[in-house]
């Protein structure tokens, strides 16, 4: 999984990647797209850990993109400057929240952006198709064709009246011809505000939260400059700016699961480990992101639920002879932290 940090120039993109993966931000790189990975972790399995004393303990990642700025003031080249992203499965909007410019505003015409850049796209691909149609063809060609154009025409309509292309209801037979152009508006988006010193323990303002009701915020550059503290210092500083906690692993979670993921863990000796995959994916898809073979060789699989296991002192034994241990098929839908062992 891929998620792009996007936003306008100077809101602290940058910034954010350096904090959520350590990575340095290359500027030689930041036209291509620079790259960097960070760990999903969860507390849930750090528990799980400390009953199996594994010799490893692995986190599920996420990848993060860091993108160019788009230019708040001169628009035109923006299209061309959101290229990037088209690769990219998600996105997190970085918003300003340290000059007090309102975030609600520079939401809303950040994805106006987003907007007028699917629109270019679409719309330059009509007189295409229409010239495709000219020529003579197969009957089935012919229909395709023309699915494709009244795809294009619905798509255009809707973004034209300010909607984005995951509100449109695309079926699965439209979805195909749009595949390829990658929309940005049919991606998952959260919002991440970046503060300064002050105000990141305020709520977020409503109108912000209607608009992205997962939404969270983070004291970013202050994070990573009490981090370059001594022990001694970074204590002082934390109760003085009323900091309690870091808010780096929690904001990778929201992101996480803002990008409709899960993860379920596997538990061994070895190594304790958590998985990611989409949300609503059967048993045979998590096989599938630990093997490909496992997958192709899916039997069964043991599911205990997190709750349970935690019940149950962490222990397979116990989950068994209380009966909370079950044996689910291919067509199961796993839930975030089952623990399971693919048969
Ligand atoms: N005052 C203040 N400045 C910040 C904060 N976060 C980032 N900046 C500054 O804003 C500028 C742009 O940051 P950068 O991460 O490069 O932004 P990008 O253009 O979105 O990648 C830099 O000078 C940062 O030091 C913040 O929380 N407070
Ligand atoms: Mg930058």
């Amino acid at each position: 999984m891929k998620v792009g940090l996007v936003g306008y120039s100077g809101v602290g993109k940058s910034t954010v990647f350096q904090w959520l993966t350590g990575a340095t931000p290359d500027p030689g790189k930041i036209q291509q797209g620079q790259v960097a990975t960070a760990d999903v972790a969860d507390d849930r399995l750090r528990r799980i850990a400390e009953a199996y004393k594994p010799k490893k303990l692995t986190f599920a990642k996420v990848e993060f993109l860091d993108t160019p700025g788009l230019m708040a003031d001169d628009r035109k080249d923006n299209p061309r400057r959101l290229g990037i992203l088209r690769e990219a499965n998600g996105m997190v909007v970085v918003l300003d929240g340290f000059s007090g410019a309102p975030l609600a505003e520079q939401l809303r015409k950040f994805r106006e952006e987003l907007l007028y850049a699917d629109l270019e796209i679409v719309m330059n691909r009509v007189p295409k198709v229409e010239a495709q149609m000219k020529k003579a063809k197969p009957a089935k060609e012919r229909e395709l064709d023309e699915l494709e154009l009244a795809t294009l025409k619905r798509v255009i309509a809707g973004m034209e009246a300010g909607k984005f292309a995951k509100e449109l209801n695309i079926t699965e037979e439209e979805e195909k011809p749009l595949r390829s152009f990658q929309l940005l508006t049919l991606k998952p988006e959260t919002v991440l505000v970046n503060r300064g010193d002050s105000g990141f323990n305020d709520p977020l303002p409503k109108d912000l939260l209607d608009l992205c009701p997962t939404a969270c915020q983070a004291p970013v550059k202050l994070e990573m400059e009490l981090a370059a503290l001594s022990e001694e210092d970074r204590q002082m500083f934390m109760s003085d700016l009323g900091f309690t906690a870091s808010f780096r692993e929690a904001t990778i979670r929201s992101i996480f699961y803002a990008m409709e993921r899960i993860v379920f863990f596997t538990a061994g000796h070895d190594e304790c480990r958590s998985w990611a995959m989409d949300k609503g994916g059967t048993a045979v898809d998590g096989a599938a992101c630990i093997h490909n073979d496992l997958a192709a060789r899916f039997v069964r699989a043991r599911v205990v639920g997190h709750d349970h296991f935690v019940q149950c002192g962490y222990s397979e034994k116990e989950a068994k002879a209380k009966g909370l241990e079950r044996l689910e098929g291919k067509q199961y839908i796993v839930q975030d932290g089952d623990v399971i062992e693919i048969l």
